[in-house]
């Protein structure tokens, strides 16, 4: 009897051992699913899990956090064109620098072959379904166009057919498509939005929580609604002196804020993008759920980020088109397998490093062209940090433009713009004042201003100086600031298109 017993017992365990075997094996050949969702236009602070004062509500978005890591240091590398989306998009489909793009000034060093060698494309090769939806124009039509499947539709109004439940309806179609084919094949959905890019018009519900309109009246202020959210932080009712590009569209006529910088209507407008930005959440919400009940949730790295972040108010600035923080920043938010839920790290990452990091992950090979750099030491615990040094640029507008560089707590930040009419020079301590505090904020500590007039911190700036050059030499910048050498750059041709034998560049890594 007894010895009958563990005969059992033993055969028990045998087939335990084998189905674990079985899992094992099959958790080997299964490669994880991507879903990258990009939002259009979303400043990092809007969200509670980079600014817990922010009244903006998103459970999903905090879930995907609770579950997995938020890096406090994304960055987008930047602009040549005031529609910094077009740029941004480029650089995410294809993991080149800004001035290595099959686009703008420096498209003569971009590889002939860069389209296939895009996000969708690397993915079709390596047996991965790819599927897109997302907002039309100011992006990469040749990159997108790879994706096999493809719904695409500017999205901005305050329906469920006009706004960004149709985004998310594209999505759970697609999976809803699979699980009626049982596609086993692993899949890369990029999974866009239009919003909370202007024009912000929220559904009636979302806005009416947020106390806002949408306004429209060019001749009133909205009213004011105890339900907005406060100013931002570093609000101011003008900036201290001109961003360098004459009627920009973002400063000058965004429909419900034009030139307006008051309390009501930086009040009302971010209200109205709190109202995208939550029906966004809804969303990202019930593609979870989605994934979830199809048993792919575990087996799916989900990246949360935005094409770059926002102004609206802070800075006394509305648009996209600068360098501080709030805007040269993106939210990023990985969960997956092997992410540790609930951590945080720096990261120094850019948007641009996604398609290395992506490609990382699931096993594929990172293209020759990509530049970017794989976060996924960071995203396993290993490493705090990619690079040490990050770069930005705005010159959409009058050249040279805006540059910055950050390099541990601090910030340069140059305008070089009208020209010659602005130069001014900006240095942060962002340790101390991560708001970025200038002294038009008037605040009494010292530590909490633009600190480049101070003399204590001179030799701090120099070095700022010398890293900002060294920095926009390394990337092939192709233009020069008042107070550096012109290094016998010849003039900048906006329009240049590539020359028929230029050599093409793979790309490297760039740190
Ligand atoms: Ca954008
Ligand atoms: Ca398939």
């Amino acid at each position: 009897m007894r010895k009958r017993l563990s005969a059992c017992v033993a055969a028990g365990l045998l087939v335990c051992f084998a189905v674990s075997i079985a899992q094992a094996a099959e958790s080997q050949v299964k490669r994880p699913n991507i879903l990258f969702i990009i939002v259009d236009d979303q400043s990092p602070f809007d969200l509670k899990v980079y600014n817990d004062k922010s009244e903006l509500e998103t459970p999903n978005i905090d879930r995907l956090a609770a579950e997995g890591m938020v890096l406090d240091g994304a960055y987008h590398m930047g602009s040549f064109s005031g529609a910094v989306c077009t740029p941004s998009r480029h650089m995410v489909m294809t993991g080149r620098t800004v001035w290595h793009l099959p686009i703008g000034p420096g498209q003569k060093t971009c590889p002939k072959n860069i389209e296939d060698n895009v996000m969708a494309a690397v993915f079709n090769k390596a047996g991965y379904d790819t599927m897109r939806t997302c907002k039309q124009g100011n992006s990469y039509s040749a990159a997108n166009k790879k994706f096999t499947v493809v719904k695409d539709a500017t999205k901005r109004g305050g329906t469920e057919e006009s706004g960004s439940a149709w985004h998310g309806k594209q999505v759970l179609e697609y999976l809803d498509s699979r699980e009626a084919t049982k596609d086993e094949d692993p899949f890369l959905i990029y999974f866009g939005f239009s919003h909370p890019h202007d024009t912000r018009d929220g559904t009636p519900e979302l806005l009416a929580k947020y106390g806002a309109v949408n306004h429209t009246d060019k001749n009133k202020l909205p009213a004011i609604h105890p339900k907005q959210p406060a100013l931002p932080i570093n609000y101011l009712a003008k900036h201290p002196f001109h961003h360098g590009h004459p009627g920009l569209r973002d400063e000058v006529s965004v429909s419900g804020v034009w030139e307006n910088r008051d309390e009501r209507t930086i009040r009302n407008e971010l209200g109205r993008e709190f109202a995208c930005s939550e029906n966004i959440d809804i969303q990202v919400g019930k593609v979870l759920a989605k994934l979830e009940a199809m048993g792919e949730l575990e087996n799916t790295y989900i990246v949360y980020t935005a094409d770059h972040g926002m102004a609206i108010g802070r800075h006394g600035l509305q648009g996209k088109q600068n360098l501080y923080q709030h805007t040269w920043r993106v939210p990023f938010i990985v969960k997956g397998p092997g992410i540790k839920p609930g951590t945080r790290a720096t990261g120094n990452i850019y948007l641009l490093d996604s398609l290395s990091t992506i490609c990382d992950l699931a096993g594929v090979q990172i293209p020759e062209t990509s530049e970017g750099v794989s976060f996924k030491p960071v995203l396993m615990g290993e490493e705090e940090i990619v690079r040490n040094t990050l770069f930005g640029v705005y010159n959409g507008g009058t050249k040279p433009g805006m540059r910055c560089v950050r390099q541990g707590d601090w910030k340069l930040i140059k305008y070089d713009v009208l020209d010659g009419k602005v130069r001014e020079t900006q240095l942060f301590n962002l340790a101390e004042n991560p708001n970025e505090y200038l002294n038009e904020h008037g605040k009494d500590d010292p530590k909490l201003k633009d600190l480049a007039e101070d003399p204590a911190y001179s030799e701090k700036l120099a070095e700022m100086e010398a890293l900002l050059l060294s920095e926009m030499r390394r990337l092939d910048d192709p233009y020069r600031l008042w107070n550096q050498p012109d290094d016998g750059l010849p003039p900048v041709r906006e329009a240049a298109k590539p020359k028929k034998n230029a050599k093409a560049k793979t790309g490297k890594p760039v740190k």
